[in-house]
């Protein structure tokens, strides 16, 4: 489970298959980590409580800070309506919230529904987050390190079609206050949100802004708010480059409230080899710094589905979906920058298995350590499954770990050139 230097330099560590069940789908990986490197990953997975191969419901499995499980696979929930696109959230002790859609009602009626959970994964109680007549969808959820307290936003319908919703929770899952709508501009339609959270409860949301509201096509909008609650200066558009669309943002926030937004960037001229990825990083006050900057190198064919995760002092990784780049399909590539947006690594292949399609990735920190783990979904023994790297090594930054500069021969490769 750990890198090793060999003659090309440091190696990530080796994929470990997640998912214990494998028939049919295992999908869309959602994962989230504590200080000392426990992480929890949850996913879709589709007719394991006994439906059919349609019905989708969504499980999770805790791994200790060695990346080994600790437990067994859970059915976060398994009912005979859908359960979809999860989302979790682990402050710095290592209890846990996992958020996802519910069909309430096994007509469409999804709903967002909330799961907490102790650090030892004992079930804390689950509560729904919005529950009415009006679907919702896409929930994202940031917790804070140290207090434990959680905010959640989700896709509902504004005063022109879909807009984005969010509401604060206490660590104890009790609301702090009402909902509210995020967006200013409702026109048209705001949907995909992502949250990040500083340890002070301050939070960044963005989402996609469509029909035009950053002059072409799709792009990418933000709000920063306080601890409070309240918002910090006013929404603003994060992509600079407006032509063709912006989309599928994620967000991440360091302990002391740098933040990041990463997306995916196409022109609209259906040409997969304008796809790229962007970053873009954000002050605490709602205010850019500095200019948007692509992020992976290879611009061949399509890079999208961007995850971005960042550590206590602000260094961030950045994992992706790249179309034939590793022999096969889709691969995931990651790269790490510090927190003034320089790289600290060039793009590294994450996924050790390259045939088929590996896609959809998530990242997250550990606050302390500063390491980060990937998780994914990509074929594995029926259909697809998930998987995950821990610890994730950026390569051209790991020349100096384990004590290689200090002399002790152990930590270093028995490789010789
Ligand atoms: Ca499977
Ligand atoms: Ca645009
Ligand atoms: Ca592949």
């Amino acid at each position: 489970m750990i890198g090793w230097l060999g003659a090309a330099g440091w190696v990530a560590a080796d994929e470990t298959q997640v998912n214990t069940y494998t028939l049919n789908g295992q999908t869309d990986p959602s994962v989230a980590m504590d200080a000392d490197g426990d992480f929890v990953v949850t996913w879709e997975s589709f007719g394991q409580s006994g439906g059919t191969f349609a019905l989708s419901d969504v499980y999770a499995q805790r791994f200790d800070s060695n990346g080994d499980p600790a437990g067994v696979e859970f059915p976060v929930w398994a009912s005979s309506y859908d359960q979809r696109n999860p989302a979790a959230a682990m402050d710095g002790a290592g209890n846990f919230v996992i958020v996802l859609e519910t069909d309430t009602n096994g007509v469409g009626n999804f709903q967002i529904w909330g799961w907490r959970y102790a650090s030892n994964g004992d079930f804390q109680g689950s509560q729904f987050i919005t529950n009415d007549s009006i679907a919702k969808r896409y929930p994202s959820i940031a917790k804070a390190a140290s207090s434990g307290n959680f905010v959640v936003t989700w896709d509902s319908l504004d005063a022109a079609s879909y807009g984005i919703f969010a509401r604060r929770f206490k660590a104890d899952g009790n609301p702090w206050a009402d909902t509210f709508q995020v967006n200013t501009t409702t026109a048209g339609v705001q949907t995909r949100s992502s949250i990040g959270m500083d340890n002070y409860s301050n939070f960044l949301v963005a989402w996609e802004g469509h029909g035009g509201q950053d002059g072409d096509g799709i792009g990418v909008f933000a709000q920063m708010y306080t601890s409070s609650g309240t918002t910090a200066g006013t929404e603003f558009q994060v992509n600079s480059t407006v032509a063709g669309n912006q989309t599928n943002p994620s967000v991440a926030m360091s302990w002391n409230g740098r933040g990041v937004v990463v997306w995916e960037n196409s022109a609209s001229d259906g040409n997969l080899n304008t796809y790229d990825i962007y970053a873009r990083r954000i002050n605490l006050n709602g205010s850019l710094a500095g200019e948007e900057f692509r992020v992976n190198t290879a611009t061949e064919s399509y890079q999208g589905r961007p995850s971005v995760a960042m550590d206590a002092i602000g260094d961030f990784v950045v994992a992706w979906a790249s179309q034939d780049q590793d022999g096969s399909f889709q691969g995931i590539y990651a790269r790490k920058f510090d927190l003034n947006g320089n790289p600290l690594s060039g793009e590294f292949l994450v996924n050790t298995t390259t045939s088929g399609s590996q896609t959809s990735p998530a990242v997250a920190a550990d606050l302390n350590t500063g390491s980060f783990v990937a998780a994914w979904q990509g074929p594995d023994q029926d259909g697809d499954g998930v998987f995950m790297s821990w610890p994730l090594v950026a390569p051209e930054l790991s020349l100096f770990i384990d004590g290689f500069e200090s002399g002790n021969t152990f930590a270093w490769s028995s490789t010789v050139p």
